[in-house]
């Protein structure tokens, strides 16, 4: 039994030994002619040809067609805007940059300002920043991750955006911010005013021909760094925590109180002698943010900055003699804080 071989061992089967035709054919030996007979090879031929017209002519239509429809979706060679795709990607970025808007008005605009001039949060709208700070990957952290990514700051204020950690916009939504924070401003788009419901013309910040100044200071990487280079150059920044009062100790008439809760001052005018240093103490009660109090003149131009400080905490500023007249103060890091100072 052993050396019997295994079944699939003993392939190939064994002929039985051919002698003639075997019996189980039974169509004529007329069938089985390998020949051709004059009248069927000219039918062959003939058929064949019509087959090859119908197979030539259908290659034709799909070579054709494949043709027609590459310039159809990529453009006719030497007509500008002809090109199917690049209508529907043009179509979609519209598309996207008016939601982008809307959600930028509905979600954004209280902290960062309707234009992205800043107000609570940073600007967002300065080309600088624009142009090498505001990359997409960048805004794409900033809303996953949450304010904390800019400065590190775990306490920021800037929630997280992304459902996929815990915030309320999906992905679709944070392309369509992405597409409005970035869209260039040679073009303007229509949109829809969130409060209103009116369609708008809107118009993004970016101007794509900016470039950045040579020697011009780097955008930083933390927001706040800026107002440590603003702080300097200021011509009369006398910022200290020191009461000592400036020419020798002689006492300052003027005390102003001024304190900030909630990123707002308590106060919304505040009044000053005119061509006298005056001081103002300042109370920061919101913790782990920075304020601060800076002077402007009428002009816009900046008289004064205090030093930027987190709270809770509070500075007493020296305030050099200001000529009488109207000015505003407000906090370098949150435009949206200010007020009037009156000198007289
Ligand atoms: C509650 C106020 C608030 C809201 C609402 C808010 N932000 Fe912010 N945002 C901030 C603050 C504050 C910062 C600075 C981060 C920090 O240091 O805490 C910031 C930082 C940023 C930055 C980085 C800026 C820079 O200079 O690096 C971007 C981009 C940004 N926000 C985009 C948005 C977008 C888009 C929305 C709307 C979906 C939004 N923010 C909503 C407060 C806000
Ligand atoms: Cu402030």
């Amino acid at each position: 039994m052993t050396d019997q071989p295994r079944p699939e061992q003993r392939l190939p089967v064994p002929r039985p030994p051919a002698e003639g035709p075997v019996e189980r054919f039974s169509a004529p030996p007329s069938a089985h002619t390998y020949g051709l007979s004059s009248e069927r090879a000219a039918r062959i031929v003939r058929q064949s040809a019509n087959a090859r017209w119908v197979g030539f002519l259908a290659v034709l239509v799909v070579v054709v067609f494949v043709i027609v429809y590459y310039f159809y979706d990529l453009g006719f060679p030497g007509i500008p805007g002809s090109s199917r795709l690049a209508a529907e990607a043009a179509q979609q970025q519209v598309t996207a940059i008016s939601r982008g808007y809307q959600l930028f008005e509905a979600n954004c605009a209280r902290c960062h300002g309707a234009q992205g001039q800043g107000g609570i949060g940073p600007t967002l709208n300065d080309q600088a920043k624009l142009a090498t700070h505001l990359t997409p990957a960048y805004i794409r952290s900033v809303l996953t991750v949450g304010g904390r990514y800019v400065c590190g700051n775990a306490n920021s204020l800037m929630p997280v955006w992304a459902d996929t950690n815990g915030g309320p916009l999906n992905y679709v939504q944070i392309d369509d911010l992405i597409a409005w924070l970035t869209a260039t401003s040679n073009v303007s788009f229509q949109g829809t005013d969130p409060t209103t419901g009116k369609t708008v013309t809107i118009h993004p910040w970016t101007d794509p021909t900016y470039v950045m100044p040579p020697g011009a200071t780097p955008v930083p990487a933390c927001w706040l760094d800026a107002f440590k280079n603003a702080a300097s150059p200021s011509p009369s920044a006398s910022s200290g925590t020191a009461a000592s009062s400036p020419g020798g100790g002689a006492p300052v008439a003027t005390t102003l109180q001024l304190t900030a809760q909630n990123i707002a001052y308590d106060k919304s005018t505040l009044e000053a002698p005119a061509n006298q240093p005056f001081d103002i103490q300042f109370t920061n009660n919101d913790a782990g943010i920075p304020h601060n109090v800076s002077i402007k003149s009428a002009s816009g131009a900046q008289v004064f900055m205090g030093e930027i400080f987190p709270g809770t905490g509070s500075r007493t500023y020296q305030v050099p003699a200001l000529p009488a007249g109207t000015y505003t103060f407000v906090c370098s890091v949150h435009p949206s804080m200010t007020g009037t100072l009156t000198v007289k």
